[in-house]
């Protein structure tokens, strides 16, 4: 409950802070986006994770401002990076469950990127199992709206959830990304590394491409590479940092 109201008055005492980890193309090692994480430090509690807070945030609908927060940031950070590299960087923004429940989440997103002058393939919207697992009818019209306007769809988390092969078949994926507990395995476990093979391999089959999580030694990115991997994000890449960092890396090697 402590959590909850110091929650509640967060966001006008400008205590959230996104920030952002790299993601890398595996065959040039050049930057090709990055995932936007939230962050959050409060004066008395300290810094708070957002595995502790963000399912109270969800509870209390709190989410639906923080998610608004949290994709303008990006999205303005994703601007001014593009205007900076004159590229086609992207923006990996995650969403959880309760934010569908906002029925105006669609036309959000459309404003935001229109007020931020990104286009919208250049965005990607992390979804977990958890937001599939009601099956609500809204949950897919919403996706297929999105995906409709060019926004990309990433299934987050993969190999960990119940049925993402299920989800596959039925939403409109665009990204796979590949759980960091498979990707920790891959040097050590034949079996990990054999499933990253498979689904990396289906992945592909199916026209998505696939993102690597947690990626932290050379030996994993190498294999990776071996295996075919599109993308790479982790402590190796790059820890998630703050925008003015961000701006200030060489996506070169
Ligand atoms: O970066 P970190 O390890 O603290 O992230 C922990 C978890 O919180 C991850 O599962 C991540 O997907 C989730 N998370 C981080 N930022 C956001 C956000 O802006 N929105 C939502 N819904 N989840 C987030
Ligand atoms: O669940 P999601 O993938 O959205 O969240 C990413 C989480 O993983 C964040 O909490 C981020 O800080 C964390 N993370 C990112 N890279 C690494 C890594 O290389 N190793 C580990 N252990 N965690 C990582
Ligand atoms: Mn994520
Ligand atoms: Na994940």
């Amino acid at each position: 409950l402590e959590l909850e109201q110091e929650i509640r008055g967060a966001l006008q005492r400008k205590e959230f802070e996104v920030v952002y980890q790299v993601q890398v193309n595996v065959s040039s090692g050049q930057i090709t986006g990055a995932e936007a994480l939230l962050r959050w430090f409060n004066p008395k509690l300290g810094q708070v994770s957002p595995v502790e807070f963000i399912p109270i945030a969800e509870q209390t609908g709190l989410i639906v401002g923080i998610g608004e927060f949290v994709l303008t940031q990006a999205l303005s950070v994703l601007a001014n990076w593009q205007q900076q590299h004159e590229c086609a960087l992207k923006m990996s923004v995650n969403l959880s469950p309760r934010q569908f429940r906002d029925t105006q989440l669609v036309d959000n997103i459309h404003q935001a990127l229109i007020q931020a002058g990104v286009a919208a393939n250049c965005l990607e919207l992390e979804i977990t199992e958890g937001v599939l697992m009601s099956g609500h009818s809204y949950i897919k019209k919403a996706l297929s709206a999105l995906s409709g306007l060019g926004i990309h769809l990433s299934m987050d988390d993969f190999g960990t959830g119940y049925s993402s092969l299920n989800y596959l078949r039925h939403y409109p994926f665009d990204v796979l990304k590949i759980d960091r507990s498979f990707v920790q395995g891959i040097t050590t476990e034949s079996t990990d590394r054999e499933l990253v093979n498979a689904a990396i391999a289906m992945a592909h089959s199916l026209n998505l491409t696939v993102v690597a999580e947690g990626v932290e030694t050379p030996a994993q990115l190498q294999l990776l590479k071996s295996l075919n991997c599109d993308f790479a994000q982790g402590y190796l890449l790059g820890k998630p940092c703050r925008s003015t960092r961000l701006l200030a890396l060489e996506l070169m090697p």
